[in-house]
């Protein structure tokens, strides 16, 4: 079908209008990059996306992701039109409270969003990461007679998101990988925020990517055809390489007074709106649209849903002759997990001392087995982190049905493939690299915990307990400073058995990420405490793990490897004495309070915390009158026993902490 540039030039225009009089209402926002890329918009929703508006978690629709998210009225613009659930009102509300338009893009809150972005360079790891998932799928499901995964990701980027480093991560592996279903846009205006970008940067991007193995390819972005042309070479493309199209465009086309300069980048163009309106043809109403625009629209979508409904033809086909493949796809989508899946985990020999690496390693293979869908990666540290999927094979070029990533030494890039293969919605993603390095990939964790998205993180050598690598590799403030990302679990188990229970409860959990800390160093296992107990604990977050005989005088809380040393000082003192296994804060202060206060009854207020690691967080549930035992300083090179002990990580600190609040 021949593109309709007339229409789609206005439709363009109308764009323009939207945006201006969405910032300008909300004196907020940035109308640089939805008035520089109005055509890139037209042509993609008007013409060359493959997605229906009806349906926006259609599993094999184009996925759209706008990484450069200070931009967000280029999207809601597009989708409004496109005839998503988006209506007028909403734009008319854009960045106000409860409005469907927020700030910058947010998964969930508005149907067609596919990738909460803002954070630059973020969205081109997620794009990434949805070509990963798109890629397995279509390994997985395809079938020699139905194709019904053939969607693309397509993701528009600017020069702040190729700046940042995530971004080159995202882009060197996507190429290495030969992710052909990638197509990213960089929308290149030679404009950033402060100023010109010839102020901050002078490499040739197109080289650059071309030195990542990507196709390039550079097109005037206003000019409808030719960049139609472009996109669908690139869509069609048989180079077996992702794609990369440099789109040059005047920033903030439409208000002569700013555009081409970093005045135009955000709302000062704001002031001569009015004037622009007017030059641009359009009537002095605002958040205009045309009778024909619409009519365009209306028709377009009547051609989508034809494809559409094509598709769920081939779809229905597939159903009926792959029955147990279509169960497989719909468990993903639903991310149902088998109720049994604890006891499908065998129980640890009662003497084993072992690592709770090693036993998440030996954890994760019956619930990889339970969850065919259920795929890993590691940045470059499977050896350590022994998260490997071992009936399974690497995910690369020749095998994309391969469960195991290896993601390079790329933390954060890895973090926001993760959220990408969320976002795509059929895999369930899980990654591993050392604690020490989440904070390499903090940014994505946060935007896991907003979004909502049921990533898992195996973070290994969980504390100084690391040893020789010394303080550079010893996590000490990381754990707590974790927990308080909101709708982050972070689960610290304590023996193999709460390691256990801490996989589970984490693909157990649709509703937001979860990190799960190991050790690198053995621990016992702890008998004392029966099996279902340690198992099921681990779900509420904290439970009793060895209850007090006579009255309760005084309760020692721990995580991970210290609930030894919790367990082995209460067995050196006196009655009353209660221990609380606590691997997870955060699900703790989900229960109920009944439950909350069966733990840790409010009346006893004489309390010791042991965790190896910063002491801020404990006082929360140690109170005014308790004791904290824990590593507020860097740790030391030496070996890892003698560091702990060193730092008094110790049954002697917890035995004296507990006299000291004389009893
Ligand atoms: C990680 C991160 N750092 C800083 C910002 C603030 N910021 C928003 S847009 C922008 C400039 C982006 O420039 P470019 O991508 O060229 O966008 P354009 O000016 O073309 O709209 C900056 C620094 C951000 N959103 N994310």
């Amino acid at each position: 079908m021949a593109l309709n540039t007339e229409i789609l030039s206005r439709a363009a225009t109308e764009a323009r209008g939207l945006a201006m009089d969405a910032v300008q209402a909300a004196a907020s926002g940035h109308i640089g990059l939805p008035l520089g890329s109005a055509e890139v918009g037209a042509v993609l929703f008007g013409h060359a996306l493959r997605y229906y508006p009806e349906d926006p978690a259609w599993i094999n629709r184009d996925r759209f992701v706008l990484s450069a998210g200070h931009g967000s009225m280029f999207l809601y613009s597009w989708l409004h039109l496109a005839g998503y659930d988006l209506p007028l009102e909403e734009l008319k509300n854009f960045r106000q409270l409860h409005s469907k338009t927020p700030g910058h893009p947010e998964f969930r809150e508005t149907p067609g969003v596919e990738a909460t972005t803002g954070p630059l360079g973020q969205g081109v790891g997620n794009a990434v990461g949805m070509a990963v998932a798109a890629k397995m799928a279509e390994a997985r499901f395809n079938t020699g007679e139905h194709m019904i995964f053939d969607h693309k990701i397509i993701c528009l980027a600017g020069d702040g998101c190729l700046q940042e480093g995530i971004s080159a991560e995202a882009a060197s592996f996507a190429g290495h990988q030969k992710l052909d279903n990638l197509i990213l846009i960089y929308d290149s205006n030679d404009v950033t925020l402060d100023a010109m970008a010839i102020k901050t940067q002078s490499e040739n991007t197109a080289l650059r990517f071309e030195a990542y193995e990507f196709e390039v390819h550079t097109v005037d972005g206003h000019n409808m055809e030719a960049f139609l042309e472009v996109f669908e070479r690139a869509r069609n493309s048989s180079s077996g390489k992702p794609q990369f199209i440099v789109s040059r465009t005047l920033i903030g086309k439409g208000i002569p007074e700013v555009a081409g300069t970093n005045k135009a980048h955000g709302e000062a163009g704001v002031k001569f709106v009015d004037a622009a309106r007017k030059a641009l043809g359009l009537p002095d109403e605002k958040f205009y649209v045309s009778k024909e625009t619409r009519e365009y629209f209306a028709n377009h979508k009547q051609e989508l849903k034809r494809r559409y409904l094509d598709w769920q033809d081939k779809f229905g086909a597939w159903k009926s002759a792959n029955p147990e493949l279509a169960e497989l796809l719909e468990q993903g989508v639903r991310h149902e997990i088998p109720k049994d899946l604890l006891s499908r985990i065998p129980a640890f020999p009662k003497n084993s001392k072992i690592a709770t690496r090693k036993a998440g390693s030996d954890v994760l293979q019956p619930i990889a087995d339970a969850l065919p869908l259920l795929i890993g990666g590691s940045a470059d540290l499977y050896g350590s982190t022994l998260n490997y999927i071992n009936k399974d094979k690497d995910f690369d070029a020749s095998n994309r049905a391969g469960r195991n990533i290896r993601f390079g030494i790329r933390e954060h890039a890895m973090c926001a493939m993760l959220n990408g293969v969320a976002y795509h919605g059929i895999f369930r993603p899980s990654g591993a690299t050392f604690l020490v390095f989440a904070d390499y990939c903090r940014p994505s964790i946060r935007l896991a915990s907003l979004a909502r998205l049921p990533v898992i993180y195996i973070v290994t050598h969980d504390s100084v307990g690391v040893g020789e690598d010394g303080p550079t590799h010893q996590p000490v403030e990381t754990v707590s400073g974790l927990r308080v990302i909101p709708n982050l679990d972070v689960i610290r188990p304590g023996d193999p058995e709460e390691t256990a229970g801490a996989f589970v409860a984490a693909v157990s959990r649709t509703d937001g990420p979860t990190l799960i800390a190991l050790t690198r160093q053995a621990i016992p296992i702890q008998n004392d405490i029966p099996i279902d107990l340690r198992r099921d604990g681990v779900a509420k977050g904290a439970y009793v793990a060895i209850k007090e005989t006579g009255a309760l005088k005084v309760i020692i809380l721990a995580t991970g490897s210290e609930l030894q040393h919790a367990i082995n000082g209460a067995k050196q003192l006196s009655d009353g004495i209660r221990v609380v296994s606590m691997p997870c804060t955060e699900r703790f202060l989900r229960q109920e309070q009944n439950y909350q206060d069966e733990v840790l009854p409010p009346s006893c207020r004489k309390r010791v915390a042991i965790e190896a690691g910063a002491t801020i967080l404990w006082s929360r549930f140690v109170g005014l009158d308790g004791k904290i035992i824990g590593i507020d300083r860097f740790g030391m090179s030496a070996p890892g026993g003698k560091v702990m002990s060193e730092l008094g990580m110790t049954a002697e600190r917890v035995v004296a902490a507990v006299k000291s609040l004389s009893i």
